[in-house]
């Protein structure tokens, strides 16, 4: 290790910060610390996904006589599990469970409520394509011992936390707490998430990329369909897309550009999920100096109704959503038009 360089352990980092607010009870350190804990068992588990052909499929059973589990249901678990018994959780919700979950009676619950989509952009895991999990973390509101779906129905501007886990070329978290973007490199010969981006801003100028599904033109509204055409012909936009929310947003987190996923005539509200796809990512964007919008209003400001709900995404530098804001209104199609 060279002599200057000083290497920072999440758990170091997040004691750190706790000893900047006196007020701190350890406990959020703890909830980070135990969603650090998931994101290395649920990496292992994708490190390993292309051995499936050779270890045996879900479906087959393993070496105990158990039945092998798909990746999305086994990281569902571990983020439950590693969640449940810990006195810290009011109650969680996850994008594969179709209602709440609510703390057994036997664990105590706590203040924090996860929302969670334990592992988004599964479909590219045949292909190899990084995936990633995605947190989102408010306070309990409601009177009683333990959490409710009243709890989990907050809108993104009273997250107390968000981040996401990318399983890429290395395995990052990134994640804020509303006083900046920081992320971790998980360092698998030891197993430890080392700081390595801290204090993640969006680039200014920013690379002029965007980044959407374009074969949906057809679909897509004028105004949207008027965006596309100027960005790549008046506003000399290159253009990537992954189709994985994890790693679309961490390439714009890191260099810039406009992510989008918009509406469509008759389905308005586009794919993706307020509460923990889109409100999660808007949190961290914002909070790296970005914007986060549904082409209308504020991501974070919307106000949810339901679990599942899907709300059209806008989101990276600045000037590119404002942008977008402008020409989706000029068309007069925007969403909930
Ligand atoms: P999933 O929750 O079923 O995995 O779908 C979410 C994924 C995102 O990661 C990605 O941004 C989007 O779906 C891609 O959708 P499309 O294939 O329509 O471009
Ligand atoms: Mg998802």
């Amino acid at each position: 290790m060279p002599p200057e360089s000083h290497v920072v352990t999440i758990s170091r980092f997040l004691v750190d910060q706790e000893r900047r607010h006196p007020e701190a009870t350890g406990k959020f350190t703890s909830l980070l610390s135990d969603i650090a804990l998931a994101a290395k068992v649920i990496g292992r588990e994708v490190n390993k996904a292309g051995l499936v052909d050779i270890l045996g499929q879900a479906g087959d059973e393993n070496v105990h006589g158990e039945d092998q589990q798909k990746l999305d249901v086994f990281a569902n678990q571990v983020m439950y599990r590693a969640l449940d018994h810990t006195g810290l959780v009011a109650c969680m919700a996850s994008e594969e469970n179709e209602t709440f979950l609510p703390i057994p009676d036997k664990f105590e619950a706590g203040d924090y409520v996860v929302i969670y989509d334990p592992l988004d952009g599964s479909s590219n895991i045949d292909v190899n394509v990084s995936i990633g999990t995605i947190f989102s973390i408010h306070r309990k509101i409601s009177a009683g011992e333990r959490g409710t779906l009243e709890d989990c129905l907050q809108p993104g501007s009273r997250q107390v936390a968000a981040g996401y886990v990318l399983y890429g070329s290395s395995t990052m978290l990134v994640y804020t707490t509303g006083a900046g973007v920081h992320g971790f490199t998980l360092d698998p010969s030891i197993g430890e998430f080392l700081l390595s981006h801290p204090d993640m801003r969006l680039p200014e100028p920013p690379k002029k990329v965007y980044s959407v599904n374009e074969a949906y033109y057809a679909r897509w509204t004028r105004g949207q369909q008027r965006l596309v055409t100027h960005l790549k012909t008046e506003g000399a936009f290159g253009s990537r897309y992954i189709g994985s929310l994890v790693a679309d947003v961490h390439r714009t987190l890191l260099q810039g550009g406009l992510f989008m996923y918009p509406g469509e005539k008759g389905k308005p509200d586009g794919k993706l999920r307020l509460m923990y796809e889109a409100a999660p990512m808007a949190m961290i964007i914002e909070q790296a100096g970005g914007r986060a919008s549904t082409g209308a209003v504020d991501i974070l400001d919307v106000e949810p109704e339901s679990l599942h709900q899907r709300v059209p995404m806008y989101v990276g530098s600045r000037d590119f959503v404002d942008l977008a804001e402008r020409m989706l209104a000029e068309g007069s199609e925007g969403w909930r038009r």
